[in-house]
């Protein structure tokens, strides 16, 4: 359909190997963006595309935002790069300070990655590390959960839960366990946000207690709001049930908000809307509004302070090249006053019943056999295609493509996270969109 006469044959033997994409396929028949503003994307057919997905789960404050824009221009003209092993710039800590005074209370703290993938590494090293300085080096078990995602390096591989990520990279890290999923569409199908069942599925954590005796425990990994598995919400007392036993045993719990940071579910972050504080939490994504990649640790200040306590010198072995780099932070702080200026972080609070009820309209829609959302996470789960699955939700993305609109799929969930900035109207033509989609769907 939008395919240029100048591009197919360039494509079909270009160099880029795409990530998590059918690059054969898609290489045969690309998609193409070229421009983005606000609530849309320009394809390189000159369509407008409504983006129901804020890129992937990132451009929180809708795209090319000038604030954001120009703060990028004038750094990289400034000092374009610094470093900060041994060395400081002034952005980096006036943007760490800036996160700390949103971030919940206790959690002073920040290690700046630059992407999800190692913030999750980087949250696991801290907890192993933390344990250790404390005399407790004997808890180095790591803790994850089925379909759960903690981007693509070892660690977070090794934590991560989704089967397809895993089975071809060899056997992970030594001493991780996983707890089960909280999905359970018997009885918590087209839920309205938490679902009522399945608090007691956080008891598998005094399992793996009793199993493997807690204190070689060092951490659970859990997303307060799995995303990548296709927003699967904690039932009603889940988070509270596993922060309890984490306590009880001196066990951290880290929340991965790489998704939930930033305003997703109508607070700064994820934990304080679930009401259940973490140890540890990371973020990235909406920390720049996904212009620079940029991806942080946030700690409590018990965690930091125990470092400070162990032997002079440098208390963590850990960083990278770019951690704290300087266009991430001009980016980040732009970001933040943007999200302040326009109320961004809390919005998604205001605009979640029409939301729900918009998504919710769905129920009895062709193919949907579930229908799950929480602040400006949404999704549909389509009935698998006999034989192929997957198939169904890929042509609904495609098709939904072509009417315009850009949404994320999964398995055969359909998933739906628009930059909060989205207005009542568009929140109903995704969803007309996706409706008519799937009547043209088999
Ligand atoms: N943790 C969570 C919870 C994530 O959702 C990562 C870590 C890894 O972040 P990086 O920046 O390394 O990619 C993620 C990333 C999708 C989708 O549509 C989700 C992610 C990335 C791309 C697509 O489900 N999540």
């Amino acid at each position: 359909m939008n395919k240029r006469a100048d591009v197919p044959t360039a494509l079909e033997a270009s160099a880029f190997w795409m990530p998590y994409t059918a690059n054969r396929h898609f290489k045969k028949s690309p998609r193409m963006l070229v421009r983005a503003e606000g609530m849309h994307y320009w394809a390189d057919d000159g369509r407008q595309i409504l983006d129901g997905c804020a890129g992937m789960w990132c451009v929180n404050a809708g795209h090319c935002r000038p604030k954001i824009v120009e703060a990028v221009r004038k750094q990289v003209g400034e000092m374009d790069f610094a470093p900060t092993f041994q060395m400081g710039h002034p952005i980096a800590f006036e943007f760490a300070d800036r996160l700390a005074r949103i971030a919940p209370e206790g959690f002073s703290r920040v290690f700046f990655t630059n992407s999800g993938s190692e913030a999750a590494d980087t949250a696991l090293k801290i907890a192993l590390a933390y344990h250790r300085v404390r005399g407790e080096g004997q808890r180095f078990r790591l803790i994850g959960r089925e379909r759960g995602y903690h981007g693509v390096n070892f660690g977070g591989m090794a934590v991560g839960g989704i089967p397809a990520n895993r089975k071809v990279f060899g056997p992970g890290l030594a001493g991780v366990h996983h707890i089960r999923h909280t999905h359970d569409p018997v009885r918590n199908s087209f839920s309205r946000g938490q679902p009522p069942h399945g608090a007691e599925f956080a008891d598998e954590l005094e399992r793996q207690c009793t199993l493997h005796d807690a204190s070689t425990i060092a951490a659970v990994i859990v997303e307060p709001v799995s995303g990548s598995a296709g927003v699967l919400l904690p039932p009603k007392g889940y988070l509270e049930r596993l922060r309890e036993t984490c306590t009880k045993y001196g066990i951290l719990l880290i929340f991965d908000e790489v998704i939930t940071g930033f305003g997703r579910l109508g607070q700064p972050f994820g934990s304080q809307r679930l009401g259940v504080l973490p140890d540890l939490f990371t973020t990235a994504k909406g920390m720049t509004n996904g212009t620079v990649p940029m991806g942080a640790v946030f700690a409590r200040d018990a965690i930091y302070d125990a470092f400070m306590q162990g032997p002079d010198g440098i208390e963590l072995f850990h960083g990278y090249t770019y951690s704290g780099h300087p266009l991430a932070c001009a980016a980040g702080l732009a970001t933040l006053d943007t999200y302040k200026e326009e109320g961004l972080l809390t919005c998604a609070a205001s605009l979640e019943k029409h939301w729900e009820d918009a998504i919710h309209a769905l129920k009895g829609a062709r193919h949907v056999v579930d229908i799950r959302n929480l602040g400006l996470m949404g999704a549909i789960e389509l009935e698998p295609r006999p034989g192929s699955p997957g198939k169904r939700a890929f042509e609904s993305f495609v098709k939904t493509f072509e009417a315009g609109v850009l949404i994320r799929y999964t398995g055969d969930i359909l998933a739906f996270s628009p930059p909060l900035i989205v207005e009542k109207a568009q929140i109903d033509r995704i969803f007309e969109t996706v409706r008519s989609v799937l009547n043209t769907v088999d």
